[in-house]
């Protein structure tokens, strides 16, 4: 199909400048909005630990939660962490406290309150990166392997923008079926999953022989889609073709870490998984949504 069919078909042709349709509609139209900035004066709570999370259980956030179960199953007391949840569908994220945190206005955000001056961190990959030098664990320092480790998290960080905001969006979300997206971002997610297996067939980690950031970064998006988690698309990506991909998902899932930091501000699914908020370790046992529902 050439380009201008496909504008036809579609019965659009853009303006010379575009304006900002409130009733465009699709899943997120109360919450797009093309300016940065706060709409509200919000402060953030602020909890006892020294690590202050502001987040979301969406695949973004559940990096940072499972990293944090992994640190504190390490050992590392100094990883105690208060999560709040943020609704970003009642646009929490743009409140004064949380803007402050993240000027991008998206979960996950981070405040480091351990030292004399808090130290806020946005971006999921930056915040994987901040918290794993700071305690030294998950990120090598022998340089090649660290390089790899970084290779990999910054492909996961350029490459789910196509499997979520394209493939996802257009798939799952969109309003309309349209052929032409679909099909784009289709072909693009499963060359990711086929770059992902095959370099998943000659490792057992992503960057290597180690458990790194890189698979925490990665799991909860492709790890996601292989498991059936997302978009209802497993079918139609033909997923069991990815067979390192899903024994590597399967792996990282069988964790008690991973387990345990999927469920922090988490919204959807199963009662059981859903802790909404997670201020101490024992509220993985007290607090999930089937206890809140039952108590
Ligand atoms: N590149 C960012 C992406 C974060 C992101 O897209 N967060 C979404 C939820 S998964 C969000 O907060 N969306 C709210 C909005 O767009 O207003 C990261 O990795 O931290």
């Amino acid at each position: 199909m050439t380009d201008s069919a496909d504008s036809e078909s579609a019965g659009y042709v853009p303006p010379k400048v575009w304006t900002w349709d409130k009733a465009s509609g699709g899943r997120f139209a109360s919450i797009n909005r093309p300016v940065a900035g706060a709409t509200h004066e919000k402060p953030l709570p602020v909890g006892r630990h020294p690590l202050q999370l502001y987040s979301l259980g969406t695949p973004n956030g559940q990096k940072v939660t499972i990293l944090l179960e992994e640190l504190l199953a390490l050992g590392h007391a100094g990883a105690e962490y208060d999560a709040w949840l943020i609704r970003i569908g009642d646009g929490d994220q743009f409140g004064s406290g949380f803007v402050e945190a993240n000027p991008n206005s998206k979960i996950p955000a981070l405040v480091d309150r351990s030292g004399a001056t808090p130290v806020r961190v946005f971006e999921s990959g930056a915040i994987l990166t901040y918290l794993a030098e700071k305690f030294g664990a998950f990120l090598p320092t022998e340089p090649a392997a660290r390089a790899e480790t970084l290779s990999w998290l910054f492909w996961q960080m350029g490459s789910a923008p196509f499997l979520g905001g394209g493939f996802g969006h257009f798939y799952h979300y969109a309003p309309v079926k349209l052929e032409y997206p679909i099909n784009r971002y289709a072909m693009e997610v499963k060359r990711q999953l086929d770059v992902l297996d095959r370099r998943l067939a000659e490792t057992e980690f992503v960057a290597g022989e180690a458990y790194t950031i890189a698979d925490m970064a990665i799991w909860p998006w492709y790890g996601g889609v292989v498991k059936g988690w997302l978009y209802e698309a497993a079918e139609f990506l033909a997923v069991e073709e990815y067979r390192n991909v899903r024994r590597w998902a399967d792996q990282i899932l069988a964790r008690p870490a991973v387990q345990r930091g999927r469920k922090v501000n988490r919204l959807t699914g199963d009662p059981a998984d859903q802790l909404h908020e997670r201020h101490d370790a024992g509220d993985f046992d007290t607090k999930t949504q089937d206890k809140a529902a039952a108590g």
